[in-house]
């Protein structure tokens, strides 16, 4: 079974909600709307690594990326990613757009 689950992004660097809940093992479609004038992301992983891709996008503001743990969407696009939750614990979400994690663009799901 997939569990749906809606997530705005605003301009304010805050996604809505920031934090949910997932059972380990299930799978769950994340609709996620940029509800803002610039573009925005979402982008599942730990903390660590996404420190290290945001530093990597800044030396290459330009880069055009599309994998499957991430969004991308420019204002007013809405779309979904579909994501397993393996492991019990943490897991981190965060917008990789220069500036917007920095600016606590980030969220969290706890995997039960
Ligand atoms: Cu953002």
């Amino acid at each position: 079974m997939t569990k749906t689950i809606k997530v705005s992004m605003k301009d304010t660097m805050t996604f809505t909600p920031s934090q949910f809940s997932a059972d380990a093992g299930e799978t769950v479609r994340i609709f996620v709307k940029n509800e803002g004038k610039i573009p925005h992301e979402l982008v599942i992983g730990s903390l660590d690594n996404m420190k290290n891709h945001a530093e990597m996008m800044r030396q290459m503001p330009n880069m055009q990326h599309q994998e499957s743990n991430m969004i991308t969407l420019q204002p007013g696009q809405m779309s979904a990613l579909i994501w397993k939750f393996d492991e019990p614990g943490d897991v981190d979400f965060a917008c990789l757009i220069p500036g917007h994690m920095e600016a606590g663009m980030v969220g969290k799901v706890s995997v039960n």
